[in-house]
């Protein structure tokens, strides 16, 4: 065992990862209640989303679970990412999941012997001796590793954490920059749904609907074991995930052919709001991160270029393999999707955001269509008014933690106080009552999906880790055992974010 491993190893509770967690223990903070549901879905490397539902390693997941480990082990945290980087594969791909060979074949699907990572993606350089998916999630990575870092910048330097990322971060940002910018015009496309992490978004719907679905008897769904059924993505969204990803496997897992290519806002945010945080890295490791600095600007103009629609008052998706000559099924004539969904709010996260366009989505989140700090305290998934509503159907509706995690840091970084206050103290809220839920009706803040959900449970603590508002300070005085050490943290470093005056 190296050292890294013995010192992040635990005594084993239980053997297996999938099995449920213990019920965290009601009375105690919530601090101590999020870091319970992190040590109990720990597996020794990495933390799984859920252990009954979602029993490996996510990508996305694990950048936002080592955001909020960091303040309780930044050595977990950074092993959390250090894990799924091990995982790359050579042309740059971070998987999307990194399968646990001790996890039963039957606990999820797709599984390993579906995506066939060694095989069918020798060409493209899948690793030999892990099994993982062939197709990515949003890079939230090199952000999660920034502020890993910042946590605890002694270890990060004795155990050489940046200089040993950065390297495969930079292939990681130069795979989507490059391999993935299939519509020619610089910003990445997701080439399935999955991708983007929001998996039956409405945005989804109309690029979908060219896809023939496979057989629903020619798979079946694990998700249905733990998930309820009406909570979940239908059958048929399933049969066009199983093609889609099917047909990227048997091309080997080439980019160029998708059949689906979409460029999503959130997805392309965060790729740039990680491109800053790896010129932040680049400039602690002694080598100038300037150009990733202009990068990262270039392609914010870009994204306004390419994604934002100023009727909407948002960004929208771009479906590239739409029928561009002609309007119908939610996508207008120049490819824009005409669905709003909170991918479309994310990148208020991004500092270098025209003032124009930062008003807009601020009046766009407290507006009819997502009624933030109104009708709702989180923000919905999609559009309140939008048909394909549904306040419980996975990403069709309710609020998800993470999104609101980036929305509140967007609020901070352009100096939106007070609106920030009010959606971190509804995530702390929520999270707990909610038991940590993996996602909430926007209205009733009830319960959706399962429960000790890793990211929910981790951005909870970054939250109360950051600076408490006056009235939070009253309820902390009252209560000493809720107090977490606040610390003032933010995507970026103060000099990157403009406007936040937190
Ligand atoms: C497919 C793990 C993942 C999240 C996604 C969420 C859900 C998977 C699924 O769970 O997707 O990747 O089986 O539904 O949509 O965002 O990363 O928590």
């Amino acid at each position: 065992m190296d050292r890294t491993a013995q010192l992040t190893a635990r005594p084993t509770k239980r053997e297996i990862a999938y099995d449920p967690p213990a019920t965290p223990t009601a009375t105690a903070s919530l601090h101590v209640r999020a870091a319970e549901v992190l040590e109990a879905n720990w597996t020794g490397g990495s933390t799984v989303p859920s252990r009954n539902l979602y029993p490996h390693q996510w990508s996305w997941d694990s950048a936002f679970i080592a955001i909020g480990l960091r303040h309780v082990s930044p050595l977990r945290a950074q092993t959390e990412l250090e894990t799924l980087l091990a995982a790359q594969w050579a042309d740059g791909r971070v998987p999307h999941i990194v399968f646990n060979p001790s996890v039963p074949l039957d606990a999820y699907f797709p599984s390993p012997d579906f995506w066939r990572s060694s095989t069918a993606g020798h060409t493209a350089g899948a690793p030999r001796t892990v099994q993982t998916s062939g197709i990515v999630q949003p890079p939230v990575h090199a952000l999660a590793a920034w502020l890993v870092h910042r946590a605890d910048p002694g270890l990060s330097l004795a155990r050489g954490f940046l200089a040993r990322v950065y390297p495969r971060l930079a292939a990681w940002h130069r795979y989507l920059l490059h391999r993935r910018d299939l519509g020619g015009g610089g910003l990445a496309s997701v080439v399935h749904p999955w991708e983007q992490g929001m998996d039956n978004s409405p945005c989804w719907d109309a690029p979908l609907a060219r896809i023939t679905p496979a057989p629903p008897r020619s798979f079946r769904r694990a998700d249905l074991d733990h998930g309820a059924a009406e909570d979940r993505p239908t059958d048929l969204d399933y049969g066009r995930y199983v093609r889609l990803a099917a047909d990227y496997r048997d091309a080997g897992y080439a980019d160029g052919a998708a059949e689906f290519a979409v460029e999503d806002p959130a997805f392309n945010a965060l790729l740039i709001a990680s491109e800053h945080a790896l010129a932040r890295i680049a400039d602690e490791l002694g080598a100038p991160g300037s150009a990733r600095r202009a990068r990262a600007e270039r392609l914010t103009a870009t994204l306004v270029e390419r994604l934002w629609h100023e009727e909407s008052g948002m960004f929208l998706c771009r479906d590239l393999r739409g029928d561009t000559s002609a309007t119908g099924h939610g996508t207008s004539a120049a490819g824009l999707v005409r669905e709003r969904s909170v991918s479309g709010l994310v990148p208020l996260l991004l500092p270098g955001l025209p003032g124009d366009i930062v008003a807009a989505l601020v009046r766009t989140v407290g507006g009819p269509h997502f009624s933030l700090g109104d009708r709702t305290r989180l923000v919905p998934s999609y559009d309140l008014l939008g048909e394909a509503f549904d306040p419980h159907r996975y990403w069709r509706g309710p609020a998800w933690f993470n999104t609101s995690w980036l929305l509140e840091r967007g609020l901070r970084t352009h100096g939106e106080r007070e609106r920030a206050d009010a959606l971190r103290e509804a995530v702390l809220d929520l999270a707990g009552t909610t038991g940590f839920a993996e996602y909430a009706d926007p209205y009733t803040g009830e319960a959706c999906g399962t429960t000790g959900f890793s990211w929910t449970a981790a951005l909870a603590l970054d939250l109360l880790h950051q600076r408490p508002t006056p009235h939070e300070r009253q309820k902390l005085d009252k209560s000493p055992q809720n107090g977490a050490p606040p610390t003032d943290t933010a995507p970026f470093d103060r000099s990157d974010r403009g406007g936040d005056r937190g």
